[in-house]
């Protein structure tokens, strides 16, 4: 597969059920590969995706958080599936509307054929939550490589940065000894993360882009 550069992106479809999810196809008719984006609501996802597609309309960020609904598909470069999965975990949410979210995500993740990688972003001053701890699970259970995205890095000293990513990867990997979980810090306000970030995807597309 060849290296994917990140210089187009398009808004291809929202899906607030699970019949309207769209078959994404490359110009040759091919399956894409999907990049799957999860975690907890204010992690940082919308400001992620916009700083790494290069676009500031394409995910709506939110002051109001758990307020995207719906699993959000955009396609980059023609090549790769970049797939915007409900934030989850807030608690204030009622739990219905929380639970049908996780029904999303989770059909989503069970039904995708072409999904190859999971970012998990982690606030990077935080802890896993329980949420975030199934999440593992279930990629675990698949054999789908985790690439935790730790986010809002700017706001931690590097000393900091590189002790609570430690612990984070400690807790994964004692739970599950033989997952495949890398990692990387991410801040909006830095523009080498996106490329650190392009490169950490192709790499992983590389080893798993073929399954
Ligand atoms: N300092 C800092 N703030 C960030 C960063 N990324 C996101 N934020 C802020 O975190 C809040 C939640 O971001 P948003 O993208 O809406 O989170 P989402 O709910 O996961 O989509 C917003 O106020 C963002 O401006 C970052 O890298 N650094
Ligand atoms: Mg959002």
């Amino acid at each position: 597969m060849k290296k994917i550069p990140f210089q187009s992106a398009k808004f291809v479809a929202s899906a607030f059920d699970i019949k309207s999810f769209p078959k994404m196809v490359t110009l040759g008719g091919n399956p894409m590969p999907e990049i799957a984006l999860v975690g907890r609501s204010n992690v940082g996802k919308s400001s992620l995706i916009n700083h790494l597609l290069k676009n500031s309309t394409l995910a709506k960020t939110s002051s109001t958080p758990g307020k995207t609904r719906s699993i959000n598909f955009f396609s980059i470069d023609d090549l790769l599936g970049l797939i915007d999965l409900p934030g989850y975990g807030y608690a204030k949410v009622a739990k219905e509307i929380r639970e049908e979210w996780s029904g999303m995500i989770d059909h989503y993740l069970e039904n995708r054929a072409t999904l190859r990688i999971v970012l998990l972003l982690i606030d990077s001053r935080r802890e896993l939550t329980q949420e975030d701890l199934t999440l593992i699970q279930w990629a675990a259970f698949h054999q789908k490589p985790i690439l935790l995205v730790l986010t809002k890095a700017d706001k931690l000293k590097e000393n900091e940065k590189k002790k609570n990513a430690a612990a984070t990867i400690q807790t994964i990997k004692n739970l599950h000894p033989s997952i495949l979980v890398d990692f990387l810090h991410y801040s909006i306000k830095d523009a080498r993360c996106r490329m650190e970030l392009i490169d950490h995807i192709n790499a992983l597309l590389k080893d798993y882009g073929t399954h």
